[in-house]
């Protein structure tokens, strides 16, 4: 969907907006059905990168320590125990610039990954920037989705990131979309941007070919040593109205409700569902930040009458539309 279309649906009264959104909701979802995904920081802290919302980058100082990468068999008790408490997703995230081939560490992923994906959950990971060869490589251990978002629009990305680009950020999807794996590419509300920055990214996301199969809408968690950290709540309204166009413009994608849920009302939790989010991070710790517990969160969806998605493991990556422009790619 271009931007002018997007911002069509932006300037709709709440209520409309939000009849449209669970229109196209019940086609193709389950009117009650939610994903639960759990989170796990398997190398914490110590980043290059500057991304000025990121507790984990190096040049901030606060209480997260670099870590080493965690061991394989931690993970998998960690793995099993998602499993067991119902979730369908087990997302794992590294506090890295990117990957290399032939490296130690990649070949230790490699292998972690292997062992999860025996668990028989979707299995998506976050490793920062991926190569070619090292898409097919990842694939080929068994990675469902990989997470790389692009986290704002194109023109407001470099107030927000020095160290890469935009442009590196789509070339990894690129990368991941061609090795086979389906995407699971979003942004975070409350990085200081303007209504038009919000659009822009959407436009961005719901553009990419094949359409991601999952989007998190985060919203800032405003964290102790960063550039961003003394910044403004995100109104949730403003949440559930990004979550209800993202559901009309990729109507097929998991919206995943993601960070900052902490801070929102069940009620609030409640109009981001009903305006088309049916995926949420189940456990009490995001990567470095926190979640509600999932004592809250079985709570919140026996009052909604919300049951849990089941799972989808052998989840096939959609392919590329070959009548429309390929995702927007290298230079
Ligand atoms: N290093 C990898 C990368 O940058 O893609 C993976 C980890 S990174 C922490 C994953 C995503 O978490 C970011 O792209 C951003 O959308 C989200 N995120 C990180 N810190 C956040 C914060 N303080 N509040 C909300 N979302 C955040
Ligand atoms: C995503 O979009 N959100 C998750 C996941 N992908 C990796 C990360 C949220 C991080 C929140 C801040 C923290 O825990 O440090
Ligand atoms: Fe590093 Fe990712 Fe955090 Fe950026 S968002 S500092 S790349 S961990």
């Amino acid at each position: 969907m271009n931007y002018q279309q997007l911002k069509e649906l932006h300037d709709l009264p709440f209520f409309t907006l939000l009849e449209k959104a669970r229109e196209v909701h019940l086609k193709h979802w389950d009117n009650n059905e939610v994903q639960l995904c759990t989170l796990l920081s398997i190398k914490t802290g110590g980043c290059s990168e500057d991304c000025s919302y990121c507790a984990q980058s190096a040049r901030y100082k606060n209480d997260v320590n670099a870590e080493r990468l965690m061991e394989k068999c931690e993970i998998m008790t960690r793995a099993k125990a998602a499993k067991e408490n119902g979730s369908t997703r087990f997302c794992m995230g590294a506090a890295w610039r990117g990957v290399r081939k032939g490296t130690e560490r990649f070949e230790k992923v490699k292998d972690i990954i292997s062992e999860v994906s025996t668990l028989g959950m979707e299995v998506c990971v976050t490793l920062g920037e991926l190569g070619k060869e090292e898409a097919s490589e990842l694939k080929e251990a068994g990675v469902t989705a990989y997470n790389h978002n692009i986290d704002t629009s194109p023109e407001h990305y470099p107030n927000i990131v020095t160290t890469h680009t935009f442009q590196d950020r789509l070339n990894t999807i690129r990368h991941a979309q061609d090795a086979g794996m389906s995407i699971c590419c979003g942004g975070i509300l409350g990085l200081g941007e303007t209504t038009e920055d919000r659009l822009k990214m959407l436009e961005v996301v719901s553009e990419f070919n094949p359409q991601p199969e999952s989007v998190p809408i985060n919203s800032l968690m405003p964290m102790p040593g960063t550039p961003l950290s003394g910044s403004e709540p995100v109104d949730v309204f403003d949440v559930a109205r990004i979550i209800a166009i993202s559901r009309i413009a990729i109507p097929k994608a998991k919206i995943r409700l993601s960070a900052g849920r902490k801070n929102f009302t069940e009620e609030g939790q409640a109009l981001c569902f009903f305006a088309g989010a049916n995926s949420i991070f189940y456990g009490e710790k995001l990567l470095t930040g926190n979640n509600p517990s999932t004592n809250q969160d079985i709570k919140l969806m026996e009052k909604l009458g919300l049951h849990a998605q089941v799972p989808n493991p052998d989840m096939v990556a959609e392919s590329c539309d070959t009548e429309k422009p390929a995702s927007p790619c290298i230079n």
